[in-house]
């Protein structure tokens, strides 16, 4: 059986649970992270020499880096359903899960943090007002190509739509002030039809 490591409520695990759910396989959940600890462990490092999560493994693969493992369990457990065949569709897919790590997650990190997880005292309301700035750009473009496409991976729910998705309820959550994305409020509504979704990504942020 596959084994997942870290807390429920971690953007990045999320991905990975939601994305098993989806697949309908048996897992088992250990937690890490946050106030669970574990991840400075050694027999947790020698997995996660980064001290982070998610961490999967199955068999004698040990694997790290949420994208890396959605994409893993998606071609070994997914052909036929969650795995594209077509290269190019699957491109498409990959694109939209490394634009969210590599653009979206760190502005959208300093919202989070100055919304949800840092106390009053603690916030920065200048990280804060450039986090939702920066994250108010970049949605206006998921928000263009969704006027063109029900779903990040095309005409179809898919693995590119993971990652987004997983950001989004926290998005949507988050006492702030949102631009009006009616296109990206649409998509998101359609992820919510999903019950794997509304298990293990819609839950409390805290
Ligand atoms: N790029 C990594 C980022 C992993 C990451 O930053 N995970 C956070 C939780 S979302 C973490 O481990 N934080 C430390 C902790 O929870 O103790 C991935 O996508 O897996």
């Amino acid at each position: 059986m596959l084994r997942i490591w870290g807390r429920t409520n971690s953007t990045n695990v999320k991905k990975v649970l939601w994305c098993a759910e989806e697949l309908a396989l048996p897992f088992e959940r250990i937690d890490a992270g946050g106030a669970y600890g574990v991840v400075d462990e050694p027999a947790y490092r020698a997995m996660n020499p980064n001290g982070l999560i998610p961490c999967l493994q199955d068999d004698d693969l040990v694997l790290w880096e949420s994208n890396a493992i959605v994409r893993y369990l998606c071609a070994k457990y997914g052909r036929g359903s969650l795995h594209e065949a077509d290269p190019a569709a699957r491109a498409e897919a990959d694109k939209w899960m490394d634009w969210t790590t590599s653009s979206l997650a760190s502005p959208f990190k300093a919202v989070f943090w100055n919304t949800v997880r840092l106390s009053a005292e603690q916030r920065d309301d200048k990280a804060l007002e450039e986090g939702l700035a920066a994250c108010g750009t970049l949605l206006g473009r998921v928000d263009r190509t969704l006027s063109e496409q029900p779903f990040l991976s095309g005409t179809a729910w898919g693995m590119g739509d993971i990652p987004l998705g997983c950001f989004a309820y926290a998005w949507f959550e988050m006492d702030i002030e949102r631009p009006d994305l009616p296109h990206l409020a649409a998509w998101y509504a359609r992820l919510q039809s999903r019950p794997a979704y509304r298990q293990h990504v819609m839950i409390a942020l805290t």
